[in-house]
């Protein structure tokens, strides 16, 4: 008897840790940023940490913003040493793992943009899974870095300690 309803609380646990999981898609976004451009210049990337803390692979298979006409998912590839865009059908993030949306590998290319981009203005982004589960993110405008370590000491006067 004692061990029969131990099983039945077991199940119904089980069956609200899996009705948890399927409402959560257990994708978390971490520093999403839009590529700052100059006026006149009607494409950027959107970058980001996309995180899978779930059990599922998942595969990311659109991108969706007001802010752009087109939006696709991109990487580059290296063509007889010229770096290239190429659209891809979706970018895989791994049970436990991670994607990496980043400037030269994969990114969010918004195409058509609709208004020029302000430093400091914040881009709608809808992330789009094969589970149906849709992440909405606000990805802040940023300028591209220049390519130059930010090497200054924190502390200019402790530069000789
Ligand atoms: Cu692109």
């Amino acid at each position: 008897m004692t061990k029969r309803v131990i099983a039945a609380v077991l199940i119904a646990a089980a069956s609200i840790v899996s009705s948890v999981n399927a409402a959560d898609s257990a994708i978390a976004v971490d520093d999403p940023y839009v590529r700052l451009v100059p006026p006149g210049i009607k494409t950027t990337g959107g970058f980001m940490l996309i995180r899978n803390t779930g059990k599922a692979d998942r595969q990311l298979i659109m991108a969706q913003s007001p802010a752009a006409g087109t939006v696709e998912l991109h990487t580059h590839i290296n063509e007889n040493g010229v770096m290239k865009m190429r659209a891809v059908a979706s970018i895989a993030v791994k049970a436990g793992g991670q994607a990496e949306l980043k400037p030269g590998g994969y990114h969010v290319m918004l195409i058509d943009l609709k208004d020029p981009l302000k430093e400091g203005d914040s881009v709608p982004i809808s992330l789009i899974f094969d589970d149906g589960s849709t992440v909405n993110l606000q990805a802040p405008v940023r300028k591209p870095h220049t390519g130059m370590p930010e090497s200054r000491p924190a502390h200019p006067g402790m530069a000789g300690h």
